[in-house]
């Protein structure tokens, strides 16, 4: 008896190290440490359930949100099941804002990455972090291969990057987004009054945490938002008809000036470009700038970006912008991408006044001139990605001029860019993605949360334990059968829509008052407080504006709603010229809206453009009042 039971022990203690050991690496980074396949999510926004079937709950995030992955994310499958649907479900694990989860999707939506090894050496011979190598895979396969990922080697170290980036007042949150991603450091926070000081107003110190996640490359590389590494520097190969698919929409993209825009990026141009700016500085006798300019060695400018921005800029309708705007000295000028339209009553007029000054007075003069622009303003020096210009990564001038204080700025911006990519059919498109690669980089960064969040820990041991311990101390259930709480439905008692955690729908200018009372008439025992963006209350007779947080408590649990009011970019509850300034500086890129305030200014399909300006200005005349959808 004793004997036999000698060499099962050995094995387990072989075992276990081995297995201690195979814990360890899965530390590194848990996804990679899970056994199964590789594989991809094919398609956007696809829900993940906590078990095989369409009927089982959304697994979260923040323990309120219900988690969706977008086409590229990288994912393991470690097990396959039927549904009772019939369907086949795969269990997969991947990174959610570097956490580690675990739950089911339907199988037509995932791909396996299959052999690619020659890719995989690729990557290596990139230099690529085999923390990075999974998330690139996946993206790649995702594009049909058309995705390329090039690496950058910044030569930083992390912790030198961010320490610099993490300095109080470089990187700021806005209110949005919950107090768990501000810093606390002394400045930022007074912990005597609970007080967090506003940089700008409703903006705040992002935490250090705060800092690395978005700081960390693979933060991006989980889909779409990886387009925050695009190169807007060359693509001298971007063709006529792949141009033509990104303005397929706008009535004003003739095929002459689908050319144009092809060779006002080119190289050559932008240096003729140069040389003209170079001869005006020196005949005005500004020889320091001039001696500047020369300095700088030109490249040239994706077309497909150009063409992304102008229409973004000017919209998608017919435009004098496009087709000439005469003026009084019987000239037309031309402005596609809204260079100096800002300020007064007509900013699109300035914009035209600036073409004028500019003698812009053909469409290619307005191209080559706004690439050139667009060239010395986002591009000269080296920060030819939207992750690089939010952190100035390159040899020139590192860490700054930076060109937003807002953390999620290269985030947000590559996210937008994708959905415009796809909105348009060019998300196959061939593209080039810069990568950078910090040393000595953590083997994960994650986003703060403001509670513990539940991750998937692969289990270490297959074999189940044959002697479980009998819990030492079960608690004898205090009432084994309670009657559950009622559930109330507050969202169509007020007949109002929610998505995500926004809530729209409200009547303009409702009282915050009125709304209690609508809310305690669905159940006169729920708690109601509304607040501001900055968490703090709200009087009564404020009016239910953007970005105001309402919070419901009653006996089945807390729910917790961002308001929208759709026009109310600025959250004053009213929609006004103020919100035309607000809509105006995140188009230009001054100050970008983010939240629930960019939703508010979301006014048709997913973007902030001109139309939502021409919409907020079309309620403000009374002519077409916005729709509180
Ligand atoms: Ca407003």
């Amino acid at each position: 008896m004793t004997h036999s039971s000698a060499k099962p022990n050995r094995i387990k203690r072989i075992l276990s190290a081995f297995l201690a050991v195979l814990l360890l690496a899965s530390l590194v980074l848990p996804v990679l440490g899970s056994v199964g396949e590789d594989a991809y999510v094919n398609d956007d926004a696809i829900n993940v359930r906590s078990g095989p079937g369409a009927s089982y709950s959304s697994v979260q995030f923040g323990k309120s949100k219900a988690i969706r992955l977008y086409r590229g994310q990288y994912v393991k499958i470690i097990a396959t099941e039927k549904g009772p649907d019939g369907a086949s479900w795969y269990q997969i694990v991947f990174t959610y804002n570097g956490y580690t989860k675990m739950g089911y999707m339907r199988s037509d939506f995932v791909t396996r990455i299959g052999d690619d090894s020659a890719y995989q050496a690729y990557l290596t011979e990139q230099g690529f972090p085999k923390t990075y190598q999974p998330y690139l895979r996946a993206l790649h396969a995702a594009s049909g291969g058309q995705w390329t990922f090039v690496a950058y080697h910044t030569g930083l170290k992390w912790s030198d990057a961010l320490e610099n980036e993490s300095t109080l007042g470089r990187a700021l949150i806005h209110g949005n987004y919950g107090t768990a991603l501000r810093s606390t450091a002394p400045g930022a926070y007074d912990s005597k009054t609970g007080q967090w000081k506003e940089y700008e107003p409703d903006w705040y110190a992002a935490s250090r945490q705060t800092v690395a996640y978005y700081l960390d490359p693979r933060s991006y590389l989980t889909d779409g938002t990886c387009i925050a590494f695009e190169q807007l520097s060359g693509g001298e190969d971007v063709t006529h008809a792949q141009l033509k698919k990104v303005l397929a929409d706008c009535a004003w993209a003739t095929d002459a000036i689908i050319d144009e825009f092809i060779k006002a990026g080119s190289q050559e141009e932008l240096e003729k470009a140069k040389q003209t700016e170079l001869k005006r500085l020196r005949s005005e006798g500004k020889t320091e700038a001039a001696d500047r300019l020369e300095a700088v060695t030109v490249s040239g400018v994706s077309p497909i970006f150009l063409a992304v921005k102008a229409r973004s800029e000017i919209g998608t309708s017919s435009t004098k912008n496009a087709t000439g705007y005469l003026l009084s000295d019987g000239k037309k000028y031309y402005n596609f991408f809204n260079i100096g339209a800002y300020g007064g009553s007509d900013p699109n007029y300035n914009g035209i006044l600036y073409a004028q000054s500019k003698g812009w007075d053909t469409s290619y003069k307005a191209l080559l001139g706004g690439a050139w622009f667009i060239f010395r303003n986002y591009i000269e020096a080296g920060q030819d990605t939207q992750y690089l210009q939010r952190f100035n990564l390159t040899p020139q001038y590192t860490y700054a001029y930076q060109y937003a204080t807002d953390i999620t700025y290269a985030y947000q911006g590559g996210w937008s860019t994708y959905e415009s990519y796809v909105k348009n059919g060019l998300a196959d498109t061939a593209l080039t993605f810069s990568v950078p690669i910090l040393e000595n980089m953590p083997a994960v960064t994650k986003l703060p949360t403001s509670a513990q969040e539940d991750e998937y820990t692969p289990d270490p041991d297959p074999e189940p334990d044959p002697d479980p311990k009998p819990d030492p101390d079960p608690k004898p259930d205090p009432d084994p059968d309670p009657e559950p709480p009622t559930t109330y439905d507050y969202v169509s008692g007020l007949k109002l829509r929610l998505s995500d955690s926004y809530l729209s729908g409200f009547t303009l200018g409702t009282p915050v008052k009125t709304l209690i009372a609508q809310i305690k008439a669905v159940n006169p025992d729920a708690a109601v407080t509304v607040t501001d963006g900055s968490g703090k209350a709200v009087s009564d007779s404020a009016l239910v504006s953007t970005g105001q947080v309402l919070t419901i408590r009653d006996a089945a649990g807390t729910y917790t709603y961002t308001c929208v009011v759709y026009g109310d970019a600025n959250g004053d509850g009213r929609i006004a010229a103020t919100d035309l300034l607000a809509v105006k500086k995140h188009i230009l890129g001054v100050r970008t809206l983010t939240g629930a305030y960019a939703r508010a200014a979301q006014l048709s399909g997913s973007k902030i453009a001109a139309t939502s300006l021409l919409a907020i200005k079309k309620h403000i005349l009374g002519t077409t009042p916005i729709v509180q959808k």
